[in-house]
């Protein structure tokens, strides 16, 4: 098959999908314009609408520690304070420095719980960071652990009882998990040890989620790093396997705004697709990230969502999702993401790093590892982003 070949069985794919288009005849010049009508859809449908923020974020570091990680970095833990309707609301953060000279750039990561939730041992596992190999590359951490901020239960705990509406288009706890990471990012913006061009925002799964929609909204972002984060993330809704809204909702309902459920088992009457998501991050860089047999994200639907969105980013003169140039390349990394088990060879993988909207997937199931950060470092280098 020819290039012009790949690049027709990925529009065919695309159109299989049956996508509403995000850009409806738009020119550049009306690309800020139709952005904010985007977000404000998938707010009022989708993440619900993230309350108003014009107020002072006060800091106060509870502990500091110069010598961390054997004197290679900073480690602080900082609690951020804020007014909200109903009164004052902190929570704390973890922040690692390199010990070399910055200003670094940085990741706000959001990260699951260090509390206990299965027999010890496995805890620590859950997901791991290479924080070494990612201080060594010159890159800050800023870790907020999500329970810190609210819990990941319907019980409206932390900064969901600070907001205590419940409309229709309520934000959920994704919208609250990303809100605190734009109020991390407030602050990281206030130290000189961080490069303020180039923070970017990051998680895995339900996080990876709440990345993109963080990332979605907040321009101060440089860049956006989603690992697995399928349904309602940057997985197509039209045609994904797996998950589907009616799962996360029956399950998960508080991560969205109460709206969200009424499009379970509708999903091809909603007037958007979750590429409409990731076209509001252009033209900044966003890394997706897949395995390949995270059957319940589906890699499939999460890489034709980047692929998707590259209009978004051509509209703006940037290319998008990139494919090897070589035709036996793009046809062989075509196939891997549409089926997955075309990977035979254990090391291989498909990484597409070259445009603005860079894709991996990865071997192996659902959880964020440590390949999965070497591809955000190397996606991080290439772009000097
Ligand atoms: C699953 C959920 C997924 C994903 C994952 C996670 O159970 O259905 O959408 O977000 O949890 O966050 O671990």
């Amino acid at each position: 098959m020819t290039m012009q070949g790949e690049k027709s069985m990925m529009e065919s794919y695309l159109r299989e999908r049956n996508l509403p288009d995000f850009l409806d005849g738009e020119k550049a010049e009306n690309w800020t314009q139709r952005r904010v009508e985007i977000l404000s859809m998938l707010s009022e449908h989708v993440y619900g609408i993230t309350p108003a923020f014009h107020t002072e974020v006060y800091s106060f570091t509870e502990a500091r520690d110069q010598e961390a990680l054997g004197g290679m970095a900073t480690q602080e833990w900082v609690r951020l304070s804020f007014q909200t309707p109903k009164g004052m609301y902190s929570f704390p953060f973890q922040l690692l420095i390199p010990q070399k000279q910055g200003p670094h750039p940085a990741f706000v990561h959001l990260s699951f719980p260090q509390k206990e939730e299965y027999p010890i041992g496995l805890t620590a596992l859950r997901e791991p960071m290479p924080v070494e190999e990612i201080l060594d590359a010159g890159y800050a951490v800023a870790n907020i652990f999500y329970d810190s901020v609210t819990s990941d239960w319907q019980i409206r705990d932390g900064l969901a009882r600070a907001y205590p509406d419940e409309k229709p288009n309520s934000w959920g706890r994704i919208g609250m998990w990303a809100f605190a990471a734009s109020r991390v990012l407030d602050y990281l913006l206030t130290r000189k040890e961080i490069d303020s061009t180039r923070v970017a925002v990051g998680g895995w799964s339900r996080l990876g989620k709440a990345a993109l929609w963080c990332g979605a909204q907040d321009q101060r972002f440089s860049a956006v790093f989603s690992t697995e984060s399928g349904c309602s993330g940057a997985a197509l809704q039209r045609g994904k396997t797996g998950e589907q809204i009616k799962d996360i909702t029956d399950r998960f309902a508080y991560w969205f705004c109460p709206n969200y459920k009424s499009f379970a088992g509708r999903k091809t009457e909603m007037p958007f697709d979750q590429h409409f998501l990731l076209a509001c991050i252009a033209p900044r860089p966003v890394f997706i990230g897949s395995a390949k047999e995270d059957g319940w994200a589906d890699p499939f639907s999460e890489f034709l969502g980047a692929a998707a969105a590259s209009k978004a980013y051509k509209l703006l003169g940037r290319k998008g999702l990139v494919m090897p140039k070589a035709e036996s390349e793009a046809a062989k990394c075509l196939q891997a993401v549409r089926g997955g088990r075309h990977i035979e060879d254990e090391d291989q993988e498909v990484i597409l790093p070259d445009g603005e909207i860079g894709y991996f997937m990865r071997q192996g199931r659902h959880g964020m590892s440590r390949r999965d950060w070497m591809a955000h470092l190397h996606f991080r280098k290439i772009h000097n982003i």
